[in-house]
């Protein structure tokens, strides 16, 4: 039996209230299909299990309604049709003689599975059925997500144990877990995830030859079956480690061809293969430029070959000097994807895809939104976020990340005027590009619970369903996420919801303040070690000295990063006196005694929110253990252990990056609190 940690969001808890149970029965108790929708679906296998479990009763399939209340299924036609696509869906609760019939309406069977994962999130929170009209489609075609897992089975990047697709260098034997991630990613409207770590090694390279493809092709299945396409990390290189060649020039005519080849057989094996998507000239990849090519020349190769298959290429922007001599003023990493990129414009074939990082470093809690959006206005992009909490606590510290990525979405870039939202560029309407949609790094591994800390289940399941609409706020995705976590129980929800809600700006605040990012031990990125990366090649430094701290960016004096921003943006970053407090040292170097718009000195805001932070850390603990008796103990106590730690480790960071900026400028806390 499926653990509670194990069943994440899809609990399918029985409902006791006899009333209420009583009515969805009615309900539920018999299902209308159309001929062309099998008993076997997974849309209806899934109504069926979550059936048995909430309400006790196996729903009797039939082709016409045996009871005065039933519900049916059924795909769109005609403007329907056209209105919902393949991926959306109504849910319709209509009068008949006797009764009621709920009907779900489809454009596609993705949309038949998303709308009944829509109805079991409404019998989960137990809302009413008897008058509703619900329309949903996804607001961008791309919703991806990216497993950064190895052939050996470790996960770059993971913090929830190791892979649950590789084993010693194969794909799993068996793929009961996968499938069931499969649902759980489904459940929220994912349509798309890469197998394999962007970091292509040995054994990944050769996915794509045919001795391996009859094992990645078993994955595809499972995944083809809930609506989500499979696509692999590529190796650049790949024409020399696997087929043999002298070289991988993107220009040569021997390396097309064995691209077209390769693409061909993979079709073979996988008729729906979504494509490719790389990691090229970044951290030591190959790439085009080894041949003094462009990454126009290298993505348009690919995309040649994958396009007599509507197969797609997803070039990641992740490119930048990670060789950079630190005493190297004159070279910043911000600014390297916008200026690789933006040159290109227009360049790529159209089933190219650039995939940006949201910030123009690396999943910091805090960046500005990479001024890559809103610069190419003739090139499919998607949004690239990282759910795996690298930066943020690795699932050890509660960080919900919903409300940063809503802040991302809601961005203006003004690259047309003021509401040039960055949620239109990743959805395609502003520029009218022809792919547009989000990727995201996925933070699961085969933990009993997928993601180490159950609470950051919430950032894979507000993931996909702010993607799906991302005019939803992320209050009401954490509402939705604990209670069909949890239950309905207010206190455990108003509580959790609460804790959620504060943790990501808890975690800046004792962490690396004012936007500065950074800060944290090599290597691994776990606690604090505030020149850990100041004299590395990284391109990661914060400058402090004894008289203040801070990256200038701006046009006068810095590196004119700010200048890629459309105005008003630019100048607002680039002037110190309107930049927003919270990214002011990502723009600028500062005295420590700058004034805050806050009214505070930098240096009292460090100390401040750090103060506060450890408090607020303390504090998490403190509301969850409130819970003790309302949640099951083989979650509660787990989850109380992290926060425990979290607790600790804040006050490490507090006292680390205190001490250091009260060593560096000496200047007292004005409160005259221990700082050592
Ligand atoms: O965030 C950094 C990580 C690397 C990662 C890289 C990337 C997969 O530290 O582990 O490599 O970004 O996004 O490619």
């Amino acid at each position: 039996m499926a653990s509670k940690a194990y069943k994440a969001w899809l609990q399918y808890e029985r409902i006791e209230q006899v009333g209420i149970r009583n009515a969805y029965i009615k309900l539920l108790g018999n299902v209308v299909l159309p001929s062309e929708i099998s008993e076997y679906s997974p849309a209806l296998r899934e109504l069926k299990d979550a059936c048995r479990s909430m309400l006790g009763i196996e729903p009797l399939a039939s082709e016409r309604p045996s009871n005065p209340s039933y519900t049916k299924f059924g795909y769109a036609t005609g403007s329907e049709r056209e209105q919902l696509r393949d991926e959306g869906y109504r849910i319709h609760s209509v009068p008949t003689d006797a009764g009621t019939c709920l009907s779900l309406v489809a454009g596609g069977p993705s949309g038949l599975i998303y709308g009944v994962f829509h109805l079991l999130r409404l019998i989960g929170s137990q809302a009413s059925l008897s008058d509703i009209d619900i329309r949903e489609k996804p607001a961008s075609e791309l919703r991806m997500l990216n497993q950064w897992d190895n052939a050996d089975g470790s996960i770059e990047r993971g913090y929830a144990g190791q892979s649950i697709f590789y084993y010693n260098d194969q794909i799993a034997s068996r793929l009961d877990r996968v499938r069931d991630y499969a649902r759980l990613a489904a459940s929220v409207g994912i349509n798309g995830i890469a197998i394999n770590n962007v970091n292509v090694h040995k054994a990944e390279t050769a996915f794509i030859t045919e001795s391996l493809l009859p094992e990645v092709s078993r994955v595809a299945d499972v995944f083809r079956s809930y609506g989500i396409r499979l696509f692999l990390s590529v190796n650049f290189a790949a024409p020399i480690q696997v087929g043999g060649l002298a070289t991988a020039d993107p220009l040569d005519p021997g390396v097309c061809q064995w691209w077209k080849q390769t693409a061909k057989t993979i079709y073979d094996f996988i008729p729906d293969f979504g494509g490719f998507l790389v990691k090229a000239d970044s951290e030591h990849r190959p790439g085009p430029f080894t041949y003094g090519r462009d990454h126009a020349d290298g993505a348009n190769m690919l995309a040649d070959a994958l396009a007599p298959h509507r197969g797609i290429v997803i070039w990641r922007c992740f490119v930048y000097n990670c060789m950079q001599d630190w005493r190297d003023r004159s070279t910043d990493r911000a600014r390297a994807a916008y200026d690789h990129f933006t040159p290109l414009d227009g360049k790529f074939k159209d089933n190219v895809i650039l995939q940006i990082k949201n910030g123009p470093m690396d999943f910091q809690v805090r960046e500005p939104v990479s001024p890559l959006f809103g610069a190419m206005t003739r090139t499919n992009q998607v949004m690239e976020f990282q759910v795996t909490q690298e930066y943020t606590g690795q699932q050890r510290h509660l960080c919900y990340l919903v409300p940063q990525w809503k802040e991302v979405l809601e961005f203006d870039t003004h690259a047309k005027g003021s509401g040039s939202l960055v949620k239109r560029v990743a959805d395609g309407s502003l520029f009218g590009t022809k792919h547009s949609g989000y990727a995201a790094v996925s933070n699961i591994g085969d933990d009993d619970n997928w993601t180490g800390h159950t609470l950051a289940q919430a950032n894979l399941y507000g993931y996909g369903r702010l993607i799906w609409n991302p005019d939803l706020s992320a209050e009401r995705i954490a509402d939705e996420w604990i209670r069909q976590t949890f239950g309905n129980e207010e206190r455990v929800v108003s509580v959790i919801s609460r804790m959620l809600m504060g943790s990501w700006r808890t975690y800046e605040n004792y962490t690396a303040p004012l936007g500065v990012g950074w800060m944290v031990a090599p290597n691994h990125h776990y606690g604090p070690d505030v020149d850990g990366y100041e004299y590395s090649r990284w391109g990661t430094y914060h400058f402090a000295d004894r008289d203040g701290i801070g990256v200038d960016r701006t046009t006068g004096t810095g590196t004119g990063y700010s200048a890629q921003y459309h105005a008003p943006n630019s100048a607002v970053y680039n002037d110190v006196t309107t930049c927003p407090d919270e990214l002011l040292l990502f723009f600028h170097h500062v005295p420590y005694t700058h004034r805050l718009h806050s009214g505070l000195t930098v240096i009292q805001h460090i100390y401040d929110t750090h103060f506060e932070g450890a408090e607020q850390a303390n504090g998490l603990l403190k509301q969850w253990s409130e819970l003790e008796g309302l949640i099951d103990s083989a979650r509660f106590g787990p989850v109380r252990e992290r926060l425990r730690e979290q607790a600790e480790h804040a006050k490490h960071w507090r006292d680390v990056i205190n001490t250091y900026f009260y060593r560096k400028s000496g200047v007292p806390d004005e409160k005259g609190r221990t700082i050592y």
